[in-house]
């Protein structure tokens, strides 16, 4: 949809979760806002009047009824507070309903106001004016998901910082400079007889390194971080047949939540939970244990185990200790090396509270360099040195981070740095190889670009689409 064509309409949708609740709020935005309010909502204090003779202070909360305007039928006792563009969230006329929290009267309402006027708003369409009308930048946007979507803390504190726009700060201080550079070399352009004495190589080398090259670094090296604490990790849980990997599901969750017997094949599916780890979001999967077998169903759960494999962040491999180590121990432990070469692994030696088998003295080191760790799922010895570990493995060890007080890039932003950065480095060449200005100068608009993708200002519309299709209905 083109800019105004997106202003010209009114939207509504209803703003609260499904479900009962306390209260449930509708919310519109648009030129049609008032009119529609006004056309719906009856106050408490005028109830002889008509509707339409009231009217309403801008940021102010009216008790009333809105009533269906044909038959004069009331549908809910509300609150209603209608908000005079432009300093509102979207910018525009705004109006929001709060009734109460019933799914039928909210659909009954928005009903109303759809027929007084509005359409239905897609996903973050209201965020989406707030960005096109200007009030806040792309990565403002961004940072409401986040914040919507945060699963710990220090989730939360990293979108709250990109919402107050430190990453928008950050951005537009290396545009600024690189503008400036941009200027001396469009003078060398139009005066070539003097461009020797216009642009001095040195000087703009360091300006580049200092204000531009290493600030995109910085930021870059901190989107992994960022990532792990955004998005969380993935830790699958590997082994044979009845090494214990449910149990340790069920010990890291704190809850029976998988089945666990002495039968081997007992989980047949994949099983995913999330934990907190010091506010790390951690995707814990269980699995079906791996064997040769011809059993339909469990051969599908091998699969899904290998799918999972795959894609994950970290692989527990488990061996039972009281067991000997078999043949498919090792073919496992050569599969999760050959399937998931980027991911880490950790070696888990579970019921270590048994028996040790004395293999385990003798042959362990078959399995190379890996970190392993001695628990027992069943006294829960060694899992919360467990659960350091994973912590420590995934974070470096940066346990004093604070996601508030930085700029984080998503991976949308990272891998616009990235390419901002290149283009800085062959501005840098270019300056060293003495290239002619024109073509420093479209170097350093290259980085400017990618700059301006992260922001919003030259970010294709599929990309806008993209993002803000994950908004929800009402944001
Ligand atoms: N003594 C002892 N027994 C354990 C320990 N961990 C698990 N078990 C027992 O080992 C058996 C298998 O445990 P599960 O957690 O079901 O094993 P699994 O790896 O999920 O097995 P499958 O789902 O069949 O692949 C159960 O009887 C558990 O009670 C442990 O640390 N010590
Ligand atoms: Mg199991």
């Amino acid at each position: 949809m083109t800019a105004p064509e997106l202003l010209e309409t009114t939207i509504a949708a209803i703003a609260t979760p499904p479900g009962p609740g306390g209260i449930g709020i509708i919310r519109i935005s648009g030129r049609r806002a008032l009119t529609i309010l006004q056309l719906l909502f009856k106050p408490h204090r005028l109830q002889s009047a008509a509707p339409a003779d009231f009217s309403f202070q801008s940021h102010h909360m009216y008790y009333g009824w809105i009533i269906a305007p044909e038959s004069n039928e009331p549908i809910d006792e509300v609150l209603a507070v209608y908000m005079r563009a432009p300093h509102t969230y979207t910018t525009e006329d705004v109006v929001e309903i709060q009734c109460h929290g019933s799914y039928l009267v909210l659909q009954e309402i928005l009903a109303q106001v759809f027929s007084a006027g509005a359409r239905p708003a897609s996903p973050g369409e209201f965020t989406k004016r707030a960005f096109v009308n200007g009030r806040i930048d792309l990565t403002r946007a961004e940072a409401v998901i986040e914040l919507i979507e945060a699963r710990t803390r220090p989730g939360l504190k990293l979108a709250t910082a990109q919402l107050q726009g430190l990453l928008q700060q950050k951005i537009a201080a290396i545009r600024e400079s690189l503008i400036g550079l941009r200027a001396v070399v469009e003078v060398a352009i139009d005066f070539p007889e003097e461009d020797a004495e216009i642009i001095d190589p040195a000087s703009m080398q360091h300006t580049i390194a200092q204000e531009a090259a290493g600030p995109l670094a910085a930021m870059i090296a901190s989107a992994d971080q960022g990532k792990i604490f955004r998005e969380g990790i993935s830790v699958v849980i590997l082994g044979r047949p009845n090494v214990g990997k449910s149990s340790l599901l069920n010990c890291l969750l704190k809850e029976d939540r998988a089945l666990v017997t002495p039968v081997p094949g007992t989980t047949r599916d994949t099983i995913e939970e999330c934990i907190n780890i010091k506010g790390m979001p951690v995707h814990i999967i269980d699995t079906a244990g791996i064997r040769d077998t011809d059993e339909i169903v469990e051969e599908m759960g091998i699969e899904r185990a290998r799918a999972k494999l795959a894609a994950a962040d970290l692989v527990l491999m488990m061996l039972d200790a009281s067991a000997p180590l078999t043949a498919a121990d090792h073919q496992l432990y050569a599969s999760i090396k050959r399937e998931n070469a980027t991911g880490k692994r950790l070696l888990l030696l579970n019921k270590t509270d048994l028996k040790r088998h004395a293999d385990f003295d003798n042959k362990i080191d078959a399995f190379g360099d890996d970190p392993l760790m001695q628990i027992s799922a069943k006294t829960l010895a060694g899992i919360e040195e467990l659960t350091e570990t994973i912590f420590k493995m995934m974070t470096g060890g940066s346990g004093e981070w604070d996601p508030g007080s930085t700029a984080v890039p998503n991976l949308r932003h990272k891998d616009a740095l990235n390419k901002a950065l290149a283009a800085c480095n062959r501005v840098t060449s270019g300056l060293q190889n003495n290239l002619p200005p024109d073509l420093i100068a479209i170097e350093l608009q290259a980085a400017l670009d990618h700059l301006g993708d992260i922001v919003g200002e030259t970010t294709s519309e599929d990309v806008l689409d993209i993002i803000f299709e994950r908004f929800c209905i009402g944001k």
